[in-house]
């Protein structure tokens, strides 16, 4: 069968591009089944598309699985509540590395995000290949990783943000109330391709499970640097009106905050599974 899309690698791990988009996708099936195959291979994606309306922001959410009404962030209202925006005059940034919302039982699978405004210059995003740093792994550190789960905690970044006077203590206290916290396989594996990723980010992984302070500490650390070797890195240069679209159960990303004082706005869509799409549901 033809593909209606192109698809052009930007790195040899992960990202690419997709030229040839049409509107209407609700209308489309075809073309949204050749997006999400870009997706699970290449794990990000980018479109160039500053006419993309609304309504098919949605339909390649809704695509995916269930657009979720974000708790945190804002949205446009309610002919659209689940497109988020995210907008640095108001002090919405993303500066960390993280999966999406690693701190619920299951968190996003997917999320898209357009460029609204862009700054002059800076404000990148960059994305980590959980699947090849796992892949890169020892075969003993692999061996040791196995059956281990650690914690995800929405307290962790929010009590950071608290120190660096980000939040007021009221906005603290109401989220450290909400107690957000899960306990997450270290190693998953992806439903659609089977290979594993490792799960575990320095924002929300709190702590391995069973294992001394000392050791998970150490552990920990050793990961995340391997993870964060820029071999395993993808960076995107954002032109107005590009979409990425990202695989929340492979990869990490990361919103270089190097732009200020310029404004930088994103629309956002982040889409819970439907049913069986979610990894640890194969355990
Ligand atoms: O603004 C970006 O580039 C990404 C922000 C982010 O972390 C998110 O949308 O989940």
């Amino acid at each position: 069968m033809s593909s209606l899309l192109t698809v052009r690698p930007l790195s040899p791990i992960l990202g690419a591009e997709l030229i040839g988009l049409k509107p209407d996708l609700s209308s489309k099936s075809d073309m949204l089944a050749e997006i999400e195959a870009a997706l699970v291979k290449h794990e990000v994606i980018i479109l160039h598309v500053p006419d993309l309306s609304l309504e098919d922001h949605q339909a390649i959410g809704q695509h995916f699985g269930m657009p979720e009404i974000h708790t945190y962030f804002p949205n446009l209202g309610p002919e659209f509540p689940q497109i988020t925006i995210i907008d640095s005059k108001r002090g919405e940034r993303a500066d960390m590395w993280h999966h999406d919302e690693s701190f619920l039982s299951s968190p996003p699978i997917v999320t898209m995000t357009q460029a609204k405004i862009t700054p002059p210059c800076g404000g990148d995003t960059c994305w980590i290949s959980m699947t090849s740093a796992y892949d890169a792994l020892s075969d003993r550190m692999k061996h040791y990783l196995e059956g281990l789960q650690a914690w995800h905690d929405m307290n962790a970044p929010i009590a950071e943000a608290l120190r660096q006077n980000m939040v007021t203590y009221e906005r603290y206290v109401a989220i450290v109330q909400k107690g957000q916290r899960h306990l997450h396989d270290m190693v998953k594996i992806h439903p659609q391709t089977g290979r594993k990723a490792l799960f575990i980010s320095p924002t929300y992984t709190t702590h391995i499970e069973g294992i001394s302070t000392t050791e998970s500490n150490a552990l920990l650390g050793y990961l995340h640097t391997h993870c964060q070797n820029i071999k395993f890195m993808f960076r995107h240069r954002w032109h107005l009106g590009d979409m990425a679209i990202w695989d929340n159960r492979s990869v990490l990303h990361n919103a270089v905050l190097d732009y200020q004082p310029h404004q930088r706005r994103m629309h956002r869509i982040s889409v819970f599974a439907r049913k069986q799409q979610y990894i640890s549901l194969l355990k």
